[in-house]
């Protein structure tokens, strides 16, 4: 495997896999760019014992069993007691694809214990990316705060400013669990959300299925995954094509140009049952022209970068190029 002579950064993939979550770990594999120190699985598209179980099986079957170790995350959400994505990623997570688990022995280890620890090994260094509702991320805050401040970047995979998913107003990641997103865009951490407003504008086509097909044996897992994926876009939304979600997440990570963002604030609706989970954006260079209550206002001092939109540079060209980079077993 060719890896490319730059000083890989420090990264924490947490993620409930899940078709797209597969994807963005082999994606993220393939970029070269990053020291992949944890893989920790939340309950999410599936429920965490398909997640936890799906996560060691990826590890194996993209040869990193042995370097990367994975951790079981927290067992329910703060907001619901079981969020499922309603068969969109198949029964198992994984399109129903069968891959072997890995033989690594299991951490003693939870995930908020490694994320708390690897944010102290390599502070001030390490990237947290989440791909699943921020369940793990919002437990460890709670249990160390200061986690906020040790982060370099925080990136997640959810929340829409426009137009959400699984309701009208809401992502599936942040409606699975609108608590645990409050938690973490009022923690002080330094936060990119890149919602659908950004991932729903780069798309994965029947052609570049085809490209993974046409590459053979080691693009198999990716190309049957991708395929469902693909079709689950089809049957339940009608679209050809379907969006790269959590790749786009980890895209976002190493470089922001894939996308188009804004600096602002971001305000989670937890109470409402019609919205629940709304991820209301609060554009920086505007707060002064809302009439915000005192308790908005002082919410609008906490900021982080919320992507909009598709940036200059082509993520989905990029995407597949980075997945041939790095075969499955
Ligand atoms: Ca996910």
């Amino acid at each position: 495997m060719e890896v490319p002579p730059v000083n890989r950064s420090p990264i924490i993939l947490d993620s409930d896999p899940g078709l797209d979550d597969a994807v963005a770990l082999q994606y993220l594999l393939g970029t070269g760019l990053w020291d992949l120190k944890a893989f920790t699985a939340v309950a999410g598209n599936v429920p965490l014992d398909h997640t936890y179980r799906n996560a060691r099986a990826l590890t194996r079957a993209l040869r990193i069993d042995g370097d990367v170790p994975v951790y079981r995350g927290v067992g329910r959400t703060l907001s619901r007691i079981s969020p499922d994505s309603g068969g969109f990623h198949g029964e198992n997570g994984l399109g129903d694809e069968i891959i072997p688990d890995s033989t690594a022995p299991h951490q003693t280890e939870s995930a908020v214990q490694a994320i708390l620890r690897l944010s102290k090994e390599y502070e001030g260094e390490l990237t947290l990316v989440a791909t699943g509702p921020l369940t793990n991320v919002a437990a460890a805050l709670i249990e160390d705060p200061d986690l906020a401040r040790r982060l370099k970047k925080l990136v997640f995979m959810g929340g829409a400013v426009h137009t959400g998913n699984i309701t009208p107003v809401a992502e599936f990641n942040v409606w699975a669990d609108p608590e645990a997103t409050d938690i973490v865009v009022t923690s002080g951490a330094p936060y990119t959300m890149v919602g659908l407003d950004a991932t729903h504008a780069w798309r994965f086509t029947q052609g570049d299925l085809d490209t993974l097909v046409a590459a053979g044996p080691g693009q198999e897992l990716t190309a049957n995954l991708m395929r469902h994926y693909l079709k689950s876009y089809d049957v339940n939304a009608g679209q050809p094509d379907c969006p790269l979600h959590d790749p786009l997440a980890v895209g976002v990570a190493a470089d922001e140009s894939f996308v188009t963002a804004a600096d602002g604030t971001i305000v989670v609706e937890c109470a409402s049952e019609l919205t629940r989970g709304q991820t209301v954006f609060l554009p920086a260079d505007e707060a002064r022209t809302y009439a915000y209550s005192d308790a908005i206002k002082a919410r609008t001092l906490q900021t982080g970068r919320v992507a909009l939109g598709k940036g200059p540079r082509n993520f989905s060209a990029h995407f597949t190029e980075n997945l041939l980079r790095w075969p499955s077993a």
